[in-house]
């Protein structure tokens, strides 16, 4: 990265390579999340130039409030990436890594999206390259990204298995290639999703500097709504809200929702959730706050091994 070009802040952050370092590391971490963002760092720049974000002026490092955990956060921008940002959390209990890159409107590519949560006892993830379109029933989207990829995906379904039921929706947002899993902390499952994580790094990089510019206004609209649409979901619905609202606060942790980790959903699109989701909105007409209102499904992979939406789930 061209440290030059940062602005002081940033320049304090990336002294030890963008996070600062804990000395009481416990334990329990026996996972860090920091080399997965600076693998990502590393392997983007090879392929483009990143600028900092202007989120990273504010963005950048906090205590939580028992003082006892950490948040540190990085965000760039690139000719074709409209956002690229990364939250590590480490607390005594816990390591979170939250690292998310927004193409421009202009390139349907997926949205790349890692999620790990980390305790002592179990672990959470999602790794995926989210489809900005509708795949189940749009073959077209789907052929062009992620036909390619289905043999990646089988690799690592087998070693991943699948992470149980989760909130019906999220489906839609998840890739034949999506890596839902649930693990009990154990190095070995660490190194296999470093590789995974890397692997899929990697693969997405290759479509973000393959794709062209799209110049139809109404196609680019599309991929507007579309992302406008996934940050409105994840605003609402991130099951670590809660674990943010506990180390930040309530108000902090909204803030960081809305400006930083799902930056955008106030300013790319009007529609609400609502509008969107037309599903969780109760018979008065509000929006019901239970995550699982509709219920959670999908008990088992719903794909098979062809990336064939399963018939019977839809
Ligand atoms: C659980 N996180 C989950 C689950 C999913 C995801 C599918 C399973 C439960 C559910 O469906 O509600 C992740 N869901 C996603 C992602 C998308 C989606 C990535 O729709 C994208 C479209 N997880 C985090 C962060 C924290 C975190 C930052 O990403 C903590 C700060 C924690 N995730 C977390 C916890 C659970 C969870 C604690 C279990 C609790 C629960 O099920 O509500």
């Amino acid at each position: 990265l061209q440290r030059t070009l940062l602005p002081p802040l940033t320049a304090i952050a990336t002294s030890t390579r963008g996070f600062k370092r804990r000395s009481n590391c416990i334990p329990s971490c026996s996972v860090s999340y920091r080399k997965f963002v600076e693998f990502a760092l590393d392997e983007t720049t090879l392929h483009t130039h990143l600028i900092p974000s202007p989120l990273q002026e504010k963005y950048n490092f906090m205590n939580s409030k028992d003082g006892k955990g950490t948040l540190s956060m990085l965000s760039f921008e690139g000719a074709k990436i409209r956002l690229l940002r990364s939250l590590i959390i480490e607390t005594e209990t816990m390591q979170v890594l939250d690292f998310t890159v927004f193409p421009k409107a202009e390139y349907d590519i997926p949205i790349f999206c890692a999620n790990f949560f980390t305790s002592a006892k179990t672990n959470i993830v999602v790794l995926d390259l989210n489809p900005l379109h509708d795949i189940i029933n749009q073959h077209e989207y789907k052929e062009k990204y992620f036909k390619s990829l289905i043999p990646l995906g089988l690799k690592y379904a087998e070693l991943f298995p699948w992470g149980g039921k989760l909130t019906s929706e999220s489906i839609n947002f998840f890739s034949p290639i999506v890596i839902w899993t649930k693990f009990t902390s154990n190095p070995e499952k660490y190194d296999i999703l470093y590789s995974a994580f890397r692997e899929y790094y990697k693969v997405w990089l290759k479509l973000i500097c393959k794709a062209d510019k799209e110049t139809d206004e109404s196609q680019i609209f599309h991929n507007l709504e579309a992302q406008h649409r996934y940050l409105t979901w994840r605003v609402e619905k991130d099951p670590g809200q809660g674990v943010l609202k506990k180390l930040i606060g309530d108000t902090l942790a909204k803030d960081m929702l809305r400006s930083f980790l799902f930056n955008g959903v106030d300013e790319l699109g009007n529609k609400t959730f609502n509008d969107y989701f037309p599903r969780y909105c109760c018979q008065e007409g509000t929006l019901n706050k239970k995550g699982n209102v509709i219920g959670k499904s999908f008990e088992n992979r719903p794909w098979n091994a062809r990336g064939e939406f399963i018939e019977y789930f839809r």
